[in-house]
């Protein structure tokens, strides 16, 4: 199951009180004071694991809760730590503050560690009240409390190239055919319901990453469709590739196609629609007699005009897929190389 956001309620460990207890000895009548500090409860970390691409655990464990720590104990023995918990979400996940939605943490590498919740303190022990004045104290601290937590995980997937379209043309198609992603694919609208993440190689030194995305359609800022809220998954992405179903079997006009996705990223976030593209005019096998043509070249056409890069394939009979990837390949070269000159001239 995909899971993308989810509310959790974080508990750290309360730490131990602190024991008041004084010496025993057979032959000492009066020992001193030797009660131990109580353990630190539990803390709960968040860290971040490449292998997991979804947050479907907390949709099932939202309580979380870590060890209290031990009494401390006569003898001046510290209470046993509470134990901690390491809880692992996907790279790409963000943690928000329910209350003020403030982020906390972005995990945008593996590995990255954070402490969501600190466990309490342990009380100090009798013991380490004596003083010149005071031999003998009576006095011990109670354990402090863990840190409470109300938190928002929300996961936005990390891959270099987010790919868009209308339903059904061919995008899935495309994934499962340039990386070993297994995608649900099928004749009719609306197939991928989560998006799909494929590593792409392009040779022997350099891959990318590329997230298949539920079919968008007109309207579907207003809840059309599947709606846009998974968009949110490609506002990380360095570039988009836009798939257009150029084959005489569907009725709409490329163009149009073109500008009612365009329109649907901008009220998503009009920052997607700067992002560089590449237009993909997908089953081209299906071409077959002239005036099917009509289509495809419409769209060249405007690629040209607009200095849009453009590439024709057929994503099922695998034609133009290893132009495509090169061309894909040296646009992320580009915008890498860019992006640094921008941070050197800063
Ligand atoms: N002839 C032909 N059919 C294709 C090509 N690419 C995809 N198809 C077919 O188009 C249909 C839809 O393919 P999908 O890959 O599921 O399309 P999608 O864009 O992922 O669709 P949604 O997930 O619904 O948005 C399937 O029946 C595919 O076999 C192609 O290049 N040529
Ligand atoms: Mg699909």
């Amino acid at each position: 199951m995909f899971v993308d956001q989810v509310k959790i309620y974080l508990r750290a460990g309360k730490g131990g009180n602190g024991c008041v207890s004084f010496r025993r000895e057979k032959y000492v009548p009066k020992g001193g004071p030797d009660g131990g500090r109580g353990g630190d409860g539990g803390s709960i970390f968040f860290v971040s694991d490449s292998n997991l691409t979804t947050l479907s655990y907390f949709r099932f464990h939202p309580h979380i809760r870590a060890g209290n720590g031990g009494h401390g104990e006569g003898n001046n023995r510290t209470g046993r730590k509470g134990e901690d918990i390491y809880l692992k979400v996907p790279v790409g996940t963000v943690i928000k503050d329910v209350k003020t939605n403030e982020i906390l943490f972005d995990f945008t590498e593996p590995n990255q560690i954070y402490l969501a919740a600190k466990g309490g303190k342990g009380g100090r022990g009798n013991a380490s009240f004596a003083s010149p004045t005071n031999r003998a104290p009576k006095k011990a601290e109670p354990g402090k409390p863990g840190e409470e937590k109300e938190l928002i995980l929300e996961l936005k997937l990390i891959a270099d190239v987010g790919l868009i379209g209308f339903p059904n043309v061919g995008k899935s198609t495309l994934l499962s055919k340039i990386s070993s992603a297994k995608p649900l694919i099928a004749d009719y609208p609306f197939t991928t319901l989560h998006p799909n993440l494929g590593v792409v190689d392009v040779d022997e030194e350099n891959s990318f990453v590329i997230a298949d995305l539920p079919g968008l359609i007109e309207n579907a800022h207003k809840g059309k469709g599947l709606g846009i809220r998974f968009l949110k998954h490609i506002e990380r992405t360095k570039m988009l590739a836009h798939m257009i179903d150029v084959s005489p079997y569907v009725d709409r006009d490329p163009v149009e196609d073109y500008y009612i996705i365009m329109n649907e990223l901008k009220s998503f976030n009009p920052s997607l629609v700067s992002r560089p593209q590449i237009l993909i005019a997908n089953k081209i096998d299906l071409i077959k007699e002239k005036e099917h043509k009509h289509k495809l070249n419409k769209l060249r056409e405007f690629a040209g005009k607009t200095n849009i890069p453009f590439i024709e394939i057929s994503a099922l009979r695998e034609i133009g897929l290893k132009e495509l990837i090169r061309e894909i390949h040296n646009m992320l070269v580009f915008i890498e190389k860019e992006k640094i000159s921008r941070e050197v001239k800063a």
